[in-house]
């Protein structure tokens, strides 16, 4: 069986991160000792790229910065479980430069490269908007109320110049904000903390954000801690410190099925409006193999996860029993299962569980 296409699109200006963060996002998950603890490794589907990732982790471990780069960018990762030859995740990561969102596009080119990259969007389950850690520290919630104003309004620009062109955009559905640069912020800090902050000061502004994406029910629901390299103010680097770089594929594939879960409520009109998440998931599981009619095509993978990872698995905040799943799957061969356990306890640790909270 080919491995689950799970697609996921970044956005944040200019100097939020997005460079580093896809970095540390592989080098991270390329060590040794990674494999050791989560039982999976990652590997570029395209090698040359991947070593350009490497090369560009190395500088940085040098104390260079990369670039500001304008391009889109697409790169694939596939998860391996430790031990087995197949992979079972593969995550096409889209880059969308921060100056789509800040300028109309300089030439035909770069036209171009902005209608493939919105095509990509399409077919994106997940939506991850970096916010810029070191702006927040600085300038604190009028950062985070100009970011979702700024975006909302660029979102809406977006569209509207598409369909001009006769082109609709279609926007992730499940979003995550992160937060870059965590490490600029006391150890303690968490995502639970941001999200406090988030919506205790920016709520007008997240309400604004949400009508424009359509998106009512999957965003300001998620939220991240991120750091790509500890660079503490007056300190040397330490790119070998990280943050939420390994909870960010275990997000996106439990977003996704969040998502699933939402779609197939939502398709279903005698729905209550206060059924859960998890009665969602029952109902959608019933009927795995007829959910690939209803579903959009974006969430058809989501039949094949159902297959793998039981309700029990999702549900559980039990790092060992997961553990345990993980480890029989690698026992018996069973790559999807290995590697869907795996990611579900990694958002469970202790990494995950300050990097990551989901309010709802
Ligand atoms: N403290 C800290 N600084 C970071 C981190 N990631 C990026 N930076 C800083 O932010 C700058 C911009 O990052 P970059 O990835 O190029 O941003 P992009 O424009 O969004 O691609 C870098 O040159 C670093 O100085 C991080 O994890 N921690
Ligand atoms: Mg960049």
């Amino acid at each position: 069986m080919p491995p689950l296409d799970l697609h996921v699109a970044v956005f944040g200006a200019s100097g939020a991160g997005k460079t580093v963060l896809l970095a540390a996002f592989y080098r991270a998950q390329t060590q040794p000792s990674f494999q050791q603890e989560y039982a999976y490794k990652i590997q570029a589907v395209n090698k040359a790229q991947g070593n350009r990732l490497l090369g560009r982790f190395y500088r940085l471990e040098e104390g260079t910065f990369p670039d500001g780069s304008t391009r889109f960018d697409e790169i694939e990762f596939d998860f391996f479980p430790r031990d087995l030859p197949e992979p079972a995740v593969r995550i096409h990561w889209y880059d969308y430069p921060g100056r789509w969102w800040e300028e109309e596009p300089v030439d035909a080119d770069e036209r171009e490269a902005m209608r493939q990259g919105l095509l990509r969007l399409g077919m994106s389950q997940v939506g991850i908007l970096l916010a810029d850690g070191a702006k927040y520290r600085s300038e604190g919630t009028g950062y985070i109320r100009w970011l979702f104003e700024h975006f909302a309004d660029e979102c809406d620009r977006l569209r509207r110049t598409s369909a001009a062109a006769g082109e609709e955009v279609s926007f992730p559905r499940e979003w995550i904000l992160a937060l870059s640069k965590a490490d600029l912020f006391p150890p303690e800090y968490s995502a639970r903390d941001f999200e406090r902050e988030v919506c205790r000061d920016a709520d007008d502004q997240l309400a604004k954000l949400c009508a424009v994406l359509r998106a009512e029910h999957a965003f300001g629901h998620r939220f991240m801690l991120l750091s790509s390299v500890a660079a503490p103010p007056d300190a040397q680097v330490d790119p070998r410190t990280s943050l939420g770089v390994r909870t960010l594929a275990p997000a996106v594939l439990v977003s996704t099925v969040e998502g699933a879960v939402r779609e197939a409520q939502a398709s279903r009109k005698e729905k209550s409006a206060k059924e859960t998440f998890f009665q969602g998931l029952r109902d959608l599981m019933q009927f795995v193999d007829s959910v690939d009619d209803f579903l959009p095509k974006r969430y058809q993978i989501v039949s094949k996860i159902l297959r793998f990872v039981s309700i029990k698995d999702f549900a559980s905040t039990r790092v060992d029993r997961l553990k345990k799943a993980r480890e029989d799957a690698i026992r018996r061969g069973d790559t999807f299962k290995a590697v869907l356990t795996g990611m579900v306890a990694a958002l469970r640790d202790d990494e995950g569980l300050r990097a990551y909270h989901q309010n709802q």
